[in-house]
């Protein structure tokens, strides 16, 4: 059975390249809700009605694992379809395995977090942290303008620098070890915010990239469940909610290579 990947649009496309990376036997199912995007806007209501949607069209697939790679939408619907999957399939999302790391890497410290403001305001991390019992001071900042920069392939130039030097800058973050880069376009700057941190700051910061975290999180429940798949010749199938031409390119600055899109118009 395939592995199911949903994100709000293309984005998690980074998330599904790492699960690719690390278990490259495994057939993808991905589902991006481009005609809804950018959910890093939309009210928590609207983001559980879209997450059950979703999801119920990755169970149609027999996903054995379904994996929520938006923090957007982990952050407004994950416990909600947690219980809403219980016994039909399990599901990961993006913020615990990456908090599991933080709690394990970074008990006492100063840790910053980005995202969008969806992320950012519902303090999903903040309360996971929080239960980690590590006295870990979280400072989170939201980011809205870098997930539509990296859409246009803004990244290593000046107008990237510059947006990154503004929203980096933020006070609260001065005295941060650690940066959680909630949102999945932001594996693509991680070079960008790695030279801000070491040309103005005098601690190192560490860059907390979850998507192989995530993937790795993938990998071992299927290990421990017997469910990895020794060998697939089944084809990856990447669909969307809405398509148009410059979806299907942007696909590739995402997923490190072209891949097609199939159109499955999930609201009519
Ligand atoms: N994929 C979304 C996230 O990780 O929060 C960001 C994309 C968006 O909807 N703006």
């Amino acid at each position: 059975n395939p592995i199911g990947i949903f994100d709000s649009g293309i984005g998690g496309l980074t998330v599904a390249y790492a699960v690719k990376e690390l278990l490259p036997h495994e057939q993808i199912i991905y589902f991006g809700d481009t005609a809804h995007l950018p959910y890093g806007e939309k009210s928590t209501a609207a983001l559980q009605a879209y997450s059950i949607k979703a999801v119920d069209f990755l169970l149609k697939h027999n996903c054995k694992i379904i994996l929520f790679a938006c923090n957007s939408a982990s952050s407004a619907a994950f416990e909600l379809i947690k219980e809403y999957t219980a016994t039909k399939a399990k599901v990961i999302d993006v913020i615990q395995p990456v908090v599991n790391y933080v709690g394990n890497n970074f008990e006492e410290k100063n840790i910053g977090l980005i995202g969008t403001r969806q992320t950012i305001n519902s303090n999903a991390y903040l309360q996971k942290i929080d239960k980690t019992d590590k006295n870990i001071n979280l400072s989170s900042v939201a980011t809205p303008l870098l997930a539509s920069m990296i859409e246009e392939g803004f990244f290593n130039n000046t107008i990237s620098k510059s947006v990154i030097s503004e929203y980096l800058s933020d006070e609260s973050l001065q005295n941060i070890e650690g940066l959680i880069l909630g949102c999945t376009h932001y594996p693509l700057i991680k070079k960008d915010i790695d030279l801000f941190f070491k040309e103005n700051f005098s601690q190192k910061v560490e860059i907390i990239d979850g998507s192989f975290i995530v993937a790795e999180e993938v990998r071992i429940f299927l290990e421990q469940n017997n469910l990895l798949n020794p060998y697939s010749t089944k084809e990856d199938i990447f669909y969307v909610s809405d398509l148009t031409k410059s979806f299907e390119e942007t696909t590739k600055i995402f997923f490190r290579k072209h891949v097609e899109l199939e159109l499955y118009k999930l609201w009519e």
